[in-house]
C-alpha cells in the first residue's frame, strides 16, 4: 500500500484501497493540465477552491478549520470559506453556490452520511472534482466524489471500547455520548465500540444519546444520565473529547471524581484531553488527527492535474491514556 507521508511527517496516511480512482475528466472550466502535457504553462493561474466547512461546534472543529485555510494560504489558493453551523442545506447551498462560480475543486466535510446526491451530481456535470475530509458520504455511485481523506472511526470506536474493557476487567456499566445524528463518526464510533463490548459480556451500555459533538449538551446529557443511573454508572464512552469535558463538568457537580469514580474514554486528541488526563480527570482518548489541510491541497492539486487518487485515505490514529499525557502534551499540535 501506498502511504502518503509527504504532506504530514506527523501524520501517515495510508489509501484504503489503491483502486483506481475515479479520475475526473478535465474539469472545463479550470486550467487543468491533460495527460502528458507539460504542467507550466498552467501553473499561472490562481486555483479557486471552494470548502464547506460543518460548523465550529467542537475544537476539532476549529483545528481542521485552520489546517485547511492556512495550507491554502501557504500554496496560494484562492479559498472560499463556509461555515455551515451544522445545517446539511447550508452546505448543500454554499456547493451550489461554489458551482455556479466555476471554481477550480470543491473541498467538502459533509456534516451527515446521506442527501448528497444531487448537488455531487452537478458538481460532477460541471467536471469539478469534490475532495472529502473527515467524514465520509453514502452514494450510489462513488465517482460523484474523488476521494476520501479521513480516519476509519470504525477503529477507534473499537480501540475505545478494547482499552475501556481492560480498564474495567470487562465489567461495568457504560453511559454513551453520541456524536451527530446521521454522521460517519458518530454512525461508525459506536459500532466499533459495540463490537469491541460484544467480547465482554458483563459490560454494557446503560444509556445512549447525541451529545452533538458539543460540550454544552455533552454536560447537559450527561447530567440526565447521573440522574437517572447515577451510582450505576462506571464509565463514560464519550464520541468526542469536548463532549467528554462537559461530562467532566456534570460528573463534578454531581459531587464524584471524574477519572476516579467513573472512568471516562473519548476521541479526537485535542490539547483539553491531554490537560484534563494530566489532571486525572480523563482516563483515555483516541487520536483523530484533524490536521489535514496538506493531504487536502495535495489531492486538489492532482485532481485538478487529472491524476487518478485513490478512493480513500485512511488517517491513522492512536490511543493515548493518563500513564503517557504527561510525556507527550508538549508535542501535540492541536
Ligand atoms: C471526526 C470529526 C468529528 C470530531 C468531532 O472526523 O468529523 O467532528 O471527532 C467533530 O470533534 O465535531
Amino acid at each position: 500500500m501506498r502511504r502518503l507521508t509527504s504532506c504530514l511527517p506527523a501524520l501517515i496516511f495510508v489509501p484504503l484501497l489503491p483502486l483506481v480512482g475515479c479520475t475526473p475528466e478535465r474539469p472545463a472550466n479550470t486550467n487543468a493540465t491533460p495527460q502528458g502535457t507539460t504542467p507550466e504553462k498552467n501553473s499561472a493561474k490562481k486555483l479557486v477552491v471552494g470548502f464547506s466547512q460543518i460548523g465550529a461546534e467542537s475544537s476539532w472543529r476549529t483545528a481542521e478549520t485552520n489546517s485547511i485555510q492556512s495550507e491554502a494560504e501557504k500554496r496560494g489558493v484562492e479559498l472560499k470559506f463556509s461555515d455551515a453551523q451544522q445545517k446539511q442545506e447550508n452546505q448543500v447551498k454554499a456547493l451550489n453556490a461554489f458551482i455556479a462560480q466555476g471554481v477550480d475543486a470543491i473541498i467538502l466535510a459533509p456534516v451527515v452520511e446521506t442527501g448528497w446526491e444531487p448537488v455531487l451530481k452537478k458538481a460532477k456535470e460541471r467536471k469539478i472534482p469534490v475532495i472529502l475530509v473527515d467524514r465520509g458520504v453514502k452514494v450510489s455511485d462513488d465517482s460523484l466524489y474523488t476521494t476520501l481523506i479521513a480516519s476509519d472511526f470504525v477503529a477507534e470506536g473499537r480501540m475505545a471500547g478494547e482499552w475501556l474493557a481492560k480498564k474495567m476487567g470487562g465489567k461495568g456499566n457504560v453511559v454513551e455520548l453520541q456524536g451527530t445524528a446521521g454522521a460517519a463518526p458518530a454512525i461508525d464510533r459506536k459500532k466499533g465500540f459495540e463490537e469491541a463490548l460484544a467480547k465482554h459480556p458483563d459490560m454494557k451500555i446503560i444509556q445512549t444519546q447525541t451529545g452533538e459533538f458539543t460540550r454544552a449538551k455533552g454536560k447537559e446529557v450527561m447530567e440526565a444520565f447521573l440522574k437517572a443511573k447515577g451510582d450505576d454508572i462506571q464509565a463514560v464512552y464519550a464520541h468526542n473529547d469536548d463532549m467528554a469535558l462537559g461530562a467532566i463538568q456534570a460528573i463534578e457537580e454531581a459531587g464524584k471524581k471524574p477519572g476516579k469514580d467513573i472512568v471516562i474514554v473519548s476521541i479526537d486528541g485535542v490539547k483539553g484531553a491531554f490537560e484534563a488526563m494530566v489532571a486525572g480527570k480523563l482516563n483515555c482518548t483516541v487520536e483523530c488527527n484533524p490536521l489535514l489541510g496538506p493531504a487536502a491541497f495535495d489531492a486538489v492539486q492532482k485532481a485538478v492535474a487529472g491524476e487518478e487518487l485513490p478512493k480513500n485515505t485512511v488517517v491513522e490514529d492512536k490511543v493515548f491514556d493518563q500513564s503517557v499525557a504527561k510525556d507527550v502534551i508538549g508535542e501535540r499540535k492541536y
